[in-house]
């Protein structure tokens, strides 16, 4: 190592004065308290929970820069290939628990500020959650960067660093969603580093010049901006390796306004940087849905340049020829939200690197591959051709090129057939004229996957089938998602993870979670049953005193805890569940008192955010809420069926919800969930799959056995043809399910509020019912029936299933995704920073 100032002694005694134990609770204390006098500039006496939060998180961000700085060096000494994760979200939540945790030292900080008359408990609850994400796909790649930094992967993640998060949700006395803005940096962020230093330059609009007998082109003017990064260093569990995940700020360029754009216009020049001030301002709140808006296409091609500029410029250093950057990056991107990144690669090489483009095709198709995360038709992503042309002019004509050359290729292999080079071309013919953003990423990338093995196959089936034909099998393949263990059970369920490393005899389990088949056998045993269970019901005990205090529904936890936590879409069917649950409800409406003892008691947890645009969406969140307070207020149901909206549902609330649950809902029509991930979490928790056979429920349902499961409906092979029948051949709702006749008659009567309020979302139903929800009603109810009988029969047999199912998750630790794109897509390896 080299001392670049001053004396080696005086360094090393340094560094040394700063280094603390993992068990030295004193030297941890002295970090708080340093951080209390000094970074918060308070008094010992002078504190709040608030304060001791801050200063323990300043602590445990000490370890980790520590941390982040050996796993730097020690990358940049050794050079290998690196994998950057490209993510417009990172559904982060809270970091503390999972820092010290994941760190090995939460004893230690639960010592420490226990002698310094904190509770680590409520210091975990000042923190809010980092939710800079809408749902499964944002939480995914935070998931992913906990394994690549556990797999001690050279590896970061790119993505923008929103001033708002996802919006916050809350109920108005009728029951319907608002939403309010997510300030979450207000307070300091104390994840976060800075690096003002690190900026690149951003363009958009602009002229382009073409540079005469090359493929070069000059673009300049237009508006100009700079990316400013922000790290946010993620550690590993039982490694010294430290991810980063590097979040870009849009800022003015100091003097452009002035000097270059509007010179001698003042207030035009303010106008144009709060232009540039917006780009980074809040996370669009779709999930699933693709909206066309300027401001998004300028998010991206921030996140994406800058990104990519970051990544050459740790290139260059290296002094390789071009033709070597695929050996030495490898870029995944998650979804298409950052296949402009393509093109950018291509503009810099070409015009500013001097490449020709054949040979900047042929690098850049061997650095990129490319997830898909739905078939939904609604959520692929198209720019308006004109759009695109005005903000990103160059881009547009580099991908004509592409798209020009690729057609030629398929117009060889297949001479005289126009329709098949209109269904595939990168740009859509018509008014207007679009780019197809997945078709570019499939082009442009090595790779292709899906994420669960349904979803993998359908892609190839259908939207993509013509590329499979073009590119070969081998272009695509399944990479099935997976969640880290470490907060999905280990944080979360703090006592279940106590049981199983006790059983195990280690704490392998937690870096190796094919370790948890070896308890499946004591599934068997008396004993473990009844601890397992013991901490089941101490989960919902904690769930239902969290409810009884926030919305004042009291629970009875003696009853199924049914939950169905995911976004509100109409895909996901939560109309199926609470329609269900009106049905359910008559049910028992009708019953004389001896046959309601004989009904078993459920309670149905919901929560999920509505994109606020989605007005049926929304409008089943009213339903639902309606209806619990119906029903919950019933005396005749009495503890025999709760229902429970909780708003604002975000990773901490799930970290509650999910060891609580006794039934996992995932009932998505057949082929419409590409994988989902709640689903992996509460089965890793004991919950029991009630579920149709769609996305990652198939995988489960396998690895679990389908005994431990309640699996119903259409498959997705009969879909169309009912789909078609529902709007082609329709028959009266009467006919199709005579209860869900029943319910819809019942709602229309007024009784979850005026009637009539909920006509349009019954319409969907009545007429075409694009998601099958009357088709499999029946088959739904059905299930539940299996459920009681199970539940009310024998509950140690429930136990049982409970116990297998968790057990058998091991296939679902984010680590084997991980390992899987290491090892299939990226080619990348272990660089583990030494011990010592
Ligand atoms: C998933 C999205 C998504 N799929 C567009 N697609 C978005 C699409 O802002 N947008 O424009 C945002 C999100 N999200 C989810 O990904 C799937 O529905 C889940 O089934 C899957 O588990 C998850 C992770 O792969």
């Amino acid at each position: 190592e080299e001392w670049p100032v001053g004396q080696e002694a005086t360094w090393k005694t340094a560094l040394k004065a700063n280094d603390v134990d993992e068990d030295d609770v004193q030297g941890v204390a002295n970090t708080i308290v340093r951080h209390v006098t000094t970074s918060l500039a308070r008094q010992a006496g002078n504190m709040d929970t608030i304060a001791a939060y801050q200063a323990t998180a300043l602590s445990v961000r000490d370890q980790l820069i520590k941390r982040w700085n050996e796993t730097t060096s020690y990358h940049t000494a050794r050079a290998p290939k690196r994998i950057y994760y490209f993510s417009i979200e990172w559904l982060i939540g809270r970091s503390l628990d999972n820092a010290v945790l994941n760190l090995g030292m939460k004893n230690t900080y639960e010592d420490a500020s226990r002698k310094l008359g904190f509770n680590f408990e409520d210091l975990l609850n000042e923190e809010r959650d980092a939710a800079l994400g809408n749902g499964g796909l944002g939480r995914l790649a935070a998931c992913y960067i906990d394994s690549m930094a556990t797999l001690s992967l050279p590896g970061w993640g790119y993505g923008l660093r929103y001033n708002y998060g996802i919006f916050k949700q809350m109920l108005s006395k009728t029951g319907e969603q608002l939403e309010a803005p997510d300030p979450w940096l207000d307070r300091e962020n104390p994840w976060e580093i800075a690096r003002l230093d690190v900026a690149y330059p951003i363009r958009f609009y602009g002229n382009v010049e073409p540079v005469a007998n090359s493929d070069k082109a000059v673009w300049s003017g237009g508006m100009e901006c700079l990316a400013v990064a922000y790290d946010t260093p993620i550690p590993g569990y039982a490694t010294k390796n430290c991810a980063n995940i590097r979040l870009w700020s849009a800022k003015p360029v100091q003097g452009f306004d002035l000097n270059s754009f509007n010179a001698g216009n003042y207030e035009a020049s303010v106008h144009a940087s709060s232009e540039v001030g917006n780009i980074t301002q809040v996370l669009y709140p779709n999930d699933n849905m693709y909206q066309g808006k300027l401001l998004r296409l300028q998010q991206q091609y921030l996140w994406c340049s800058a990104s990519l500029q970051d990544i050459l410029r740790r290139f260059t250093k290296l002094e390789l020829p071009w033709t070597q950057l695929p050996d030495y990056i490898c870029i995944q991107m998650n979804d298409t939200h950052p296949t402009i990144v393509i093109a950018e690669l291509m503009r810099i090489l070409i015009d500013e690197e001097d490449i020709s483009y054949d040979q900047a095709w042929k690098i850049t198709t061997k650095v990129f591959a490319y997830t898909n995360h739905t078939v939904l038709p609604e959520a692929l992503e198209k720019w308006e051709v004109s759009l695109f042309e005005k903000l990103l002019p160059r881009h547009l004509q580099i991908i004509y090129r592409i798209n020009h050359d690729f057609l030629q290729q398929v117009a060889k292999r297949w001479p005289n057939d126009n329709d098949r080079l209109a269904r595939m071309s990168i740009i859509e013919e018509g008014t207007p004229k679009y780019v197809r953003m997945a078709y570019l990423a499939i082009v442009g990338s090595f790779k292709v996957n899906g994420v669960a093995e349904l979803h993998s196959q359908l892609l190839q089936a259908t939207i993509f089938k013509d590329f499979v034909e073009f590119k070969g099998r081998d272009h695509f393949t399944n990479v099935t998602n997976g969640i880290t263990p470490r907060r999905w059970l280990l944080q979360c369920n703090p006592e279940l993870s106590a049981l199983i490393t006790h059983s195990l005899g280690s704490e392998a389990w937690l870096t190796n979670a094919q370790l948890l088949k070896n308890l499946i056998p004591m599934a068997e045993q008396k004993e473990f049953r009844k601890a397992f269970d013991i901490i089941k019901q101490n989960n919902k005990r904690r769930l239902a005193e969290v409810i009884e205090q926030e919305l004042g529904i009291t629970l009875n936890p003696r009853s199924v805890f049914a939950a169905q936590i995911k976004r509100m879409h109409e895909y996901k069917r939560q109309t199926l569940n609470i329609f269900a649950i009106i049905h359910r409800y008559l049910e028992i409406k009708k019953a004389s008192p001896a046959d309601r003892k004989k009904i078993q008691p459920w309670t149905f947890i919901f929560a999920g955010k509505a994109a606020p645009g989605y007005y049926i969406a929304k409008l089943v969140i009213r339903l639902i809420v309606n209806v619990g307070k119906i029903v919950n207020n019933d005396q005749d149901v009495g503890d025999l069926l709760k229902v429970v909206f909780i708003p604002d549902y975000s990773v901490s609330i799930a970290e509650v919800l999910i060891p609580a649950a006794d039934i996992s809902v995932q009932i998505s029509t057949a082929g419409t969930e590409a994988s989902g991930t709640s689903n992996m979490k509460l089965a890793l928790n004991g919950a029991l799959l009630l579920g149709t056979v769609d996305g990652a429920n198939i995988e489960i349902a396998e690895d679990a056995g389908e005994d431990q499961c309640f699996m119903f409906g259409y498959l997705n092979d009969q879909v169309q043809q009912v789909r078609y029948n529902n709007s082609y051949n329709p028959t009266p709702l009467e006919q199709r399910s005579p209860e869900l006749a029943a319910v819809f008659k019942h709602i229309e009567s007024g009784a979850f509020g005026d009637a009539g309020i909920y006509d349009s979302l019954l319409k969907t139903v009545y007429e075409h019912d694009y998601y099958l929800v009357s088709n499999d009603f029946g088959s739904y109810l059905a299930a539940q029936k299996l459920v009681d009988e199970l539940w009310g029969g024998d509950p140690e047999e429930w136990t049982r299933k409970a116990i297998i199912t968790s057990c058998s998750m091991g296939d679902f630790s984010s680590d084997r995704s991980v390992q899987d794109y290491a090892d299939g897509i990226w080619g990348v390896e272990s660089e583990r920073v030494p011990d010592n």
